[in-house]
């Protein structure tokens, strides 16, 4: 150690030992190296103090990326396909995951009770399908993370409340959403260039169609909408309707299921395949495993075909429902 550092470089060197947190140390390091004489004797503790705050400075970095990663809108997709629930406040987005997942969002008894994303897994039948509750759509500030959300799921959920203004809260869904370039898919058309937008299917629950009682909401709405959205009206308190919410989330996903059997087995029906509707033989062998699509020599198929067992081609399009037995 040379002899000729000052009292202040002790002071600092003490504070860098005893400092609690990276930024601490890198200050007070920056302060020795600034209180340092630069001559040939310090040349290798400088070096080394300057190693020290790299050090520092890109373990800071990486632990912003991993933050950025980590943010509350980054939600990897789990089951069958991703459902984001997003529409105005007070609809009971919240109230529809916590009961068809074992999520538990708070569901408020005033508004914007939500503030950040929270995914459940909505069990149906033989699958899981991810719900994901957000916060409120409104003309405050959305973050452009949950327009990111949103982009990237399979389907949007859109809820509106069938004892308010169902009408005000679809268009100001729909036209905030297209601010941010989100556009239902069923209005594909409407669009020539489709670059800088992302089309994503869409279901609109109309929610609080509590009773019969509110079915004529729904007739007047259904009137004032004059467009054919895929809708449906349910409640999620009384549990109206909300078997037919669930086929309806299954038919839009676009997903078919399909079972493997192995040669004089019977299928495991508690597990299947989850594959997009119009994939062939060749896809779910892929599904199955990755070398399958490639060795598959022949296939028997039950249910779609024509008779149980039949053999068909690597490019035949399955059915919801199907075993198939691959043969390698
Ligand atoms: N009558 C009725 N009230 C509901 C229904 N679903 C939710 N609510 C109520 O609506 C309010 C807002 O629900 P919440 O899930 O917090 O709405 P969010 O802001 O969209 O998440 C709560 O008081 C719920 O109990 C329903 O189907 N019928
Ligand atoms: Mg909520």
């Amino acid at each position: 150690m040379p002899t000729n550092l000052p009292p202040e470089y002790f002071d600092a060197e003490k504070r860098y030992r005893t400092a609690g947190t990276s930024a601490e140390k890198l200050t007070c390091i920056e302060e020795m190296l600034a209180i340092i004489p630069k001559h040939k004797g310090t040349d290798k503790l400088r070096a080394d103090l300057r190693k020290r705050v790299s050090k520092l400075k890109s373990a800071a970095q990486a632990k912003k990326s991993l933050a950025r990663h980590e943010s509350a809108y980054h939600i990897n997709k789990e089951g069958a396909g991703q459902v984001v629930v997003v529409g105005a406040t007070n609809v009971g987005k919240s109230a529809l995951v916590d009961r068809l997942t074992h999520a538990t969002p708070e569901v408020g008894v005033f508004p914007h009770t939500t503030w950040k994303p929270t995914p459940g897994m909505m069990p149906l039948e033989n699958i899981q399908i991810q719900l994901i509750d957000t916060p409120p759509l409104g003309e405050e500030y959305v973050d452009p993370e949950m327009m990111d959300l949103i982009r990237r799921c399979d389907l949007v959920l859109l809820m509106v409340d069938l004892q308010t203004d169902p009408l005000q809260q679809l268009e100001d869904t729909v036209a905030l959403l297209r601010e941010h370039a989100i556009v239902p898919l069923r209005l594909k058309d409407r669009y020539t260039d489709h670059r800088g937008i992302s089309l994503v299917p869409f279901l609109i629950l109309a929610n609080k169609n509590d009773s019969a009682a509110t079915d004529e909401n729904l007739d007047i709405f259904r009137e004032l909408l004059n467009d054919n959205w895929p809708m449906i009206a349910a409640s999620v308190t009384t549990g109206r309707h909300l078997d037919l919410l669930k086929a309806s989330i299954v038919d839009r996903l676009n997903i078919i299921r399909v079972y493997s059997k192995s040669p004089g087995k019977k299928p495991d029906r508690s597990s299947p395949f989850v594959l997009k509707k119009g994939s062939t033989i060749a896809d779910f062998a892929g599904k199955v495993h990755q070398d399958f699509a490639q060795k598959l020599k022949a296939a028997r198929v039950w249910g779609s075909a024509v008779f149980d067992g039949q053999m068909v081609q690597r490019d035949y399009v399955l059915q919801d429902g199907d075993v198939v037995e691959l043969q390698i």
